[in-house]
C-alpha cells in the first residue's frame, strides 16, 4: 500500500507547514489568544483519533467501536473537572463560539434578551455583538466599560440589567487588561434571575494556574476554548453545575454539533494534565509578570495603555499619539518581527479596520521561558517602531536582533529543522 509522508504526498502543503513552522519559531508572537502547544499535545491531535465517529457521550453512543474514545473522553473529563472545581464537564465543542451558541440553545429561546460586554469595548461576537448570531437571534442588551478609568462599571451592569432582565449574563472578554469580579456578576444575574456565564477563553489557563480569580464557584455555566493561556488544542469546554449537565450536553449533541473530534479531545485530556502539573502555575504566574513588565516599560516611554496597565495577561494600547493608525503599527511590527493585532479601543473614533489601538499578550513569549527582562526588551522595541514606523533600517535591525532573541528561546511544539 502506498501511503508517503506529508512531505511526498503533498510537496506544496508541507512546504508551506514548514514556513509557517519557521515563522512561528522565528517571531515574537504577542497576539494574546495564541499559544505553542506542546510536542505531547501536537502529538496527540495529529493520531489516527480523528479517523472515528463517535456521536454521543462516553457510554451512550450511536456508532460501535468506542472502548478506546470513551476512556479518552471520559479522562479529558474528569480532568477538566479536577483542574478548574467543576461538577461536570463537556469536552466536546469545536471552539469557543459553539461553546458559547450552545450555551444558548440550552437556556434561551429566540428573542430573549441577552447581555454582554460590547465587542468594541473588550467583548466577544458570541457575547451577543449584532452581526453575529447571538445578536441577530436574541435581543442583545450590551454593557460598556467607563469612559475614564475603561474598567467595567458594576453599577452600570447592574442597572442595565435591572432595566432589561436578561436570561443569559456573560462575563468575559477578548481585549480587557483587567481582572474580573465574577462574584459580583453572580450577583447582579442573582438579583435579575440570570443564568451567570463566566467565558473564560482568554483567562483559562491563568485560573487553571491559579494566576486569576476562578468562576467555577459563582458562575452556573463556564465556557472556554483550549488553545489560548490554556496551551492546548483548538478546541472549546463548557464547564457547569450537575444541575445543568443535562441541557448542556444536549445543546452540545445533537443540539448544534455532530460527532466529537476525538484527535481534539485527546490533546485536550493531554493539555489537563499538563496544566495541572506544578511547572504550569509557575507559566500561569510568569505570564502576568510579563504582562506586568511589559505594561511598565511602555508606561515609562509614555506610551498609553487602556486601564493604565494589566492585571491578566493582555494589554491594549492607544497608538494615536504616535501619529499611526493601529493598523499602520501592526504592519511595521510585523516588518521588525513581533506580531501583534491592532484592535479597536474603548469608544474609538476610528473605525474596527483600521482602528486606533493595538492588543498584545504574553502567553507564547512565556511558554518560550521568557521572563521580565525579554518582556521589557520587546516593549523597548515595540516603542521605537511605533516612534518611527517608516525607518526601514532600524526595523530591519530589529528583526534581526528578534530573530537572535528567538533562538535564545526556542518555541515547545516546534522541532528545529
Ligand atoms: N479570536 C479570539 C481572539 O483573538 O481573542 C477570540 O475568539
Amino acid at each position: 500500500m502506498y501511503d508517503p509522508d506529508l512531505a511526498l504526498a503533498d510537496p506544496e502543503i508541507h512546504a508551506l507547514v514548514r514556513s509557517e513552522e519557521r515563522r512561528q519559531a522565528e517571531c515574537i508572537r504577542l497576539i494574546p489568544s495564541e499559544n505553542y502547544a506542546s510536542r505531547a499535545v501536537l502529538e496527540a491531535s495529529g493520531t489516527i483519533l480523528t479517523n472515528k465517529y463517535s456521536e454521543g457521550y462516553p457510554e451512550k453512543r450511536y456508532y460501535q467501536g468506542q472502548i478506546y474514545i470513551d476512556a479518552i473522553e471520559t479522562l479529558a473529563i474528569h480532568r477538566a473537572c479536577a483542574l478548574f472545581g467543576a461538577e461536570h464537564a463537556n469536552v466536546q465543542p469545536y471552539s469557543g463560539s459553539p461553546a458559547n451558541l450552545a450555551v444558548y440553545l440550552a437556556f434561551c429561546q429566540p428573542g430573549d434578551v441577552v447581555m454582554g460586554l460590547s465587542l468594541p469595548h473588550g467583548g466577544h461576537l458570541t457575547h451577543g455583538w449584532n452581526v453575529s448570531i447571538t445578536g441577530k437571534y436574541f435581543k442583545s442588551v450590551q454593557y460598556s466599560v467607563d469612559p475614564v478609568t475603561h474598567l467595567i462599571d458594576y453599577d452600570a451592569v447592574r442597572a442595565l440589567a435591572k432595566e432589561h432582565r436578561p436570561k443569559l449574563l456573560f462575563a468575559g472578554a477578548t481585549a480587557y487588561p483587567r481582572q474580573f469580579d465574577f462574584a459580583a456578576f453572580a450577583a447582579i444575574a442573582a438579583e435579575v434571575g440570570a443564568r451567570f456565564v463566566a467565558d473564560i477563553a482568554h483567562i483559562a489557563g491563568l485560573v487553571a494556574g491559579g494566576a486569576h480569580p476562578s468562576p467555577v464557584p459563582y458562575a452556573d455555566v463556564v465556557t472556554t476554548t483550549t488553545h489560548k493561556t490554556l496551551r492546548g488544542p483548538r478546541g472549546g469546554m463548557i464547564l457547569c453545575k450537575s444541575a445543568f449537565a443535562k441541557a448542556i450536553d444536549r445543546a452540545v449533541f445533537p443540539g448544534l454539533q455532530g460527532g466529537p473530534h476525538n484527535h481534539t479531545t485527546a490533546a485536550i485530556a493531554v493539555a489537563l494534565r499538563e496544566a495541572s502539573l506544578p511547572a504550569f502555575k509557575v507559566y500561569a504566574e510568569q505570564v502576568v509578570k510579563n504582562a506586568k513588565a511589559m505594561a511598565e516599560e511602555f508606561l515609562a516611554q509614555g506610551l498609553p495603555l487602556i486601564s493604565g496597565g494589566t492585571d491578566n495577561h493582555l494589554l491594549l494600547m492607544d497608538v494615536t499619539g504616535c501619529d499611526i493608525t493601529g493598523k499602520q503599527a501592526a504592519v511595521a511590527l510585523e516588518s521588525a518581527g513581533i506580531v501583534l493585532n491592532y484592535n479597536t479601543i474603548p469608544y474609538d473614533p476610528r473605525k474596527p479596520f483600521d482602528p486606533s489601538g493595538i492588543r498584545m499578550g504574553t502567553p507564547a513569549i512565556t511558554s518560550r521561558g521568557m521572563r521580565e527582562d525579554q518582556a521589557r526588551q520587546i516593549a523597548r522595541w515595540i516603542g521605537a517602531v511605533l516612534r518611527a514606523s517608516a525607518d526601514e533600517t532600524l526595523l530591519a535591525t530589529i528583526r534581526h536582533e528578534v530573530v537572535e532573541l528567538c533562538r535564545q528561546f526556542p518555541a515547545p511544539g516546534i522541532v528545529a529543522h
